[in-house]
């Protein structure tokens, strides 16, 4: 995905992370941000976010805010006016997971990510920059517990084929 995402908060650009890894790129610079929604489906969580090829005149600082939901809470301004989840970085944090440093003064969020909406912010007040983030999702609960029904059946099978293994001697 390449292409300068949206300015408006109430109609960011929505994206469905795919478990596995999802590319975006963002572009910035002191005029433009770039607000964008990513949806996990059901079953799926968010479980690192990581900056790829990050370019830009040496030492500078971007960010990267998010709110659980469609959407901001207010237009993104520099007093913006709720809790937001954020991190400053630069060129350091490329091939970093920066979704820890972005959730570490909220107690109530810790990695992986559950929620079905997450609403991003990125931004930037010096030179321009360009980076990729790479969103890796995978699936919650990959052994999926059997139910009562099924133990049940198994072990009325159980029971047979020991009957039959009696009989058979
Ligand atoms: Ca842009
Ligand atoms: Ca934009």
């Amino acid at each position: 995905m390449s292409g300068d995402l949206s300015d408006e908060f109430d109609i960011p650009d929505v994206f469905a992370l795919p478990s596995g890894s999802s590319y975006l790129r963002l572009s910035l610079n002191s005029a433009d941000i770039d607000l964008f929604t990513v949806l996990l489906p059901e079953g799926q969580q968010l479980d690192s976010l990581i900056v790829r090829d990050y370019q830009s005149v040496l030492g500078n600082i971007s960010f990267l805010g998010f709110q659980i939901g469609d959407q901001l809470s207010a237009p993104p301004s520099s007093n913006f006016p709720d809790p937001i989840d954020y991190v400053i970085f630069g060129d350091w944090a490329v091939n970093e997971d920066i979704l820890p440093l972005m959730v570490q003064t909220n107690p109530a969020l810790h990695p992986p990510l559950t929620s079905r909406s997450l609403a991003f912010w990125g931004n930037e007040t010096g030179p321009s920059s360009s980076f990729v983030l790479e969103f890796r999702a995978s699936s919650t609960s990959p052994v999926p517990e059997p139910s009562a029904a099924a133990l049940l059946g198994l072990s009325a099978m159980l029971v047979t084929l020991r009957r039959h293994r009696t009989r058979s001697r």
